[in-house]
């Protein structure tokens, strides 16, 4: 995807194994790879399953928008789902590999024109996204932001012509150092399957709001999960982690800090027999929040 263009919103489902042997499911949300100002849609995706009864193997990596995002790209609001093994007793390996949005993000360098009424040379950043704001929702209806993107561009392609017919000659062009932008993303734990789980993606530094769920809708054994950047600094409320088992309230959960490995362990205790564990990678001795909000009867653990 280049330029602004936007992604769909769009469902995938990874193929199940229903014979044995092994499965490989590759599936991206919007594209292999994001540039410039390109949007990724809000998707949902769902890897495919051990069903149950087979002896067999199944890898799903799924990713809410692309491979690798580049420049000002930026993620959509994906919904995730882990594939499952339908086997309760051991038989066969489901191993999902979630990414909220890419598996790398790489910045770069862009040209950016700032209009006079956009203003502040300390405030590239902020102009970049209204940039990429008015490209998605304003569809070219408001003509002075259609103008902003087509200058964009235009200073983009010919940056060093001095002799170019630009009629905006007071305005000034800035190089903004743009980097991807995670979405804001729900990725669900497969039952029985270990999952590597990235709100973002495996390099991103900061990223969105990404919501990690562990529940019983499918089984009750959601497996040794890993999460590799839990970030309680992204967006405003931060990346959160969501346990709801109708068996389990906060007081069976146990932190473990692995100062070994460097990172924290979260037990899921219920009483009904152990749910799994969460690896939070390079968060040992960190202060976890815990609270719980709705479901009467029922406790949805928000950490
Ligand atoms: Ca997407
Ligand atoms: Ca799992
Ligand atoms: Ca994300
Ligand atoms: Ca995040």
């Amino acid at each position: 995807m280049y330029d602004s263009s936007l992604g769909g919103d769009d469902t995938l489902e990874g193929g199940n194994n229903s014979i044995g042997g092994s499965v490989f499911n590759g599936l991206a949300g919007d594209a292999l790879e994001m540039y410039d100002y390109s949007l990724g849609g809000h998707d949902t995706l769902y890897g495919g399953d051990l069903q149950a009864g087979v002896n067999g193997n199944i890898t799903n990596y799924l990713l809410g928008d692309a491979i690798t995002m580049y420049d000002a790209s930026k993620g959509g609001d994906d919904v995730i789902h882990g594939g499952n093994n339908g086997n309760n007793d051991g038989t066969g390996i489901v191993e999902n590999y979630l990414y909220g949005d890419a598996i790398e993000m790489n910045g770069s360098t862009l040209a950016v024109l700032v209009q006079d009424h956009y203003g502040k040379p300390d405030d590239h950043h902020h102009v970049s996204h209204h940039v990429e704001h008015h490209v998605e929702h304003d569809n070219g209806k408001k003509h002075g932001k259609k103008h902003v993107e087509h200058h964009v561009e235009h200073h983009v392609e010919h940056e060093d012509d001095d002799d170019d017919h630009d009629h905006n000659h007071d305005d000034d062009v800035v190089f903004i150092n743009a980097s991807p932008l995670g979405g804001n993303d729900i990725l669900i734990s497969g039952n029985n399957a270990i999952d590597h789980m990235y709100g973002d993606a495996g390099n991103a530094l900061a990223g969105g709001e990404d919501t990690f769920v562990f529940n019983d809708e499918v089984g009750t054994f959601f497996g040794d999960d890993i999460i590799y950047d839990f970030r309680q600094s992204d967006g405003l409320h931060g990346d959160q982690i969501e346990i709801d088992f109708a068996d389990v309230d906060f007081t069976d959960l146990v932190f473990t800090d692995d100062f070994v490995t460097g990172d924290q362990i979260i037990t899921v205790h219920g009483d009904h027999g152990d749910h799994g564990t969460i690896t939070l990678v390079g968060l040992a001795g960190a202060h976890l929040t815990v609270g719980h909000a709705g479901d009467p009867g029922d406790f949805d653990i928000i950490i």
